[in-house]
């Protein structure tokens, strides 16, 4: 079996974060350009994703979607990578657990805010986030006083939190706490996120260069 990495993507979609993770890896990957509402929903991508969305990982026979899953995989998939605690390490609990955070309650809280959707009071018990201000301060919480979410190593859970935090705040669906501009300042400066950041803008320049 061939263990190459594809990776399906857009430049300007939630791809970017999923390259951060391939380029933190440091492990070869081929990329699969997309394009919004065309080869994205045509049958051969609908086969790797039937949501017709990006990012997606084919790793030799094994296809993951969901850019959180894709974080978790990769950084089992390659340990060397030290992107995750080992299975058995107790910090195995905190790193599922931002993770998941961030794939729920964030990623639902930071869109709703961007849709301008707020939960009635009375329903925030039934609403698997409850309210946004909970949400960030539970965020806060979790990196106040700390380099990164886990242990004191970054791993795959700074890669998708963390890129909530940095897309959130320059959308405007996550607020601008100090704590967060100093977090992300310290994992968006880290030299993979760098070379992921520059060859996504450059894939996004050639496309406009190639539109006009
Ligand atoms: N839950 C998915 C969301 C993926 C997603 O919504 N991707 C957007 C780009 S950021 C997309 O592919 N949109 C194209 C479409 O829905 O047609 C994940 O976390 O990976």
């Amino acid at each position: 079996m061939s263990d190459e990495l594809v990776f399906y993507t857009h430049p300007m979609s939630r791809g970017r974060i999923a390259r951060w993770m391939l380029e933190e890896l440091g492990q070869p990957y081929r990329t699969e350009l997309l394009g919004y509402g065309t080869t994205m929903k045509a049958p051969d991508y609908l086969e790797v994703n039937p949501m017709g969305k990006v990012p997606a990982v084919r790793h030799g026979d094994a296809v993951v979607t969901e850019c959180a899953a894709i974080c978790a995989y990769l950084a089992d998939a390659f340990p060397g990578a030290g992107l995750a605690p080992a299975p058995g390490d107790p910090l195995r609990a905190p790193y599922y657990r931002w993770l998941f955070f961030g794939a729920g309650p964030i990623e639902a809280a930071a869109m709703n805010k961007m849709l301008g959707f707020e939960v009635p009071e009375e329903r925030r018990g039934n609403v698997g986030y409850g309210c946004y201000d909970d949400v960030m301060s539970t965020m806060e919480t979790a990196i106040a006083g700390k380099d990164y979410l886990v242990g004191d190593r970054f791993t795959a859970a700074d890669v998708y939190f963390g890129s909530h935090i940095g897309w959130g705040m320059s959308f405007g669906s996550v607020e601008k706490r100090p704590g967060f501009e100093a977090y992300w300042e310290r994992i968006s400066s880290r030299p993979a996120a760098v070379r992921a950041r520059e060859i996504d803008d450059a894939l996004l320049a050639e496309q406009a260069g190639t539109e006009s």
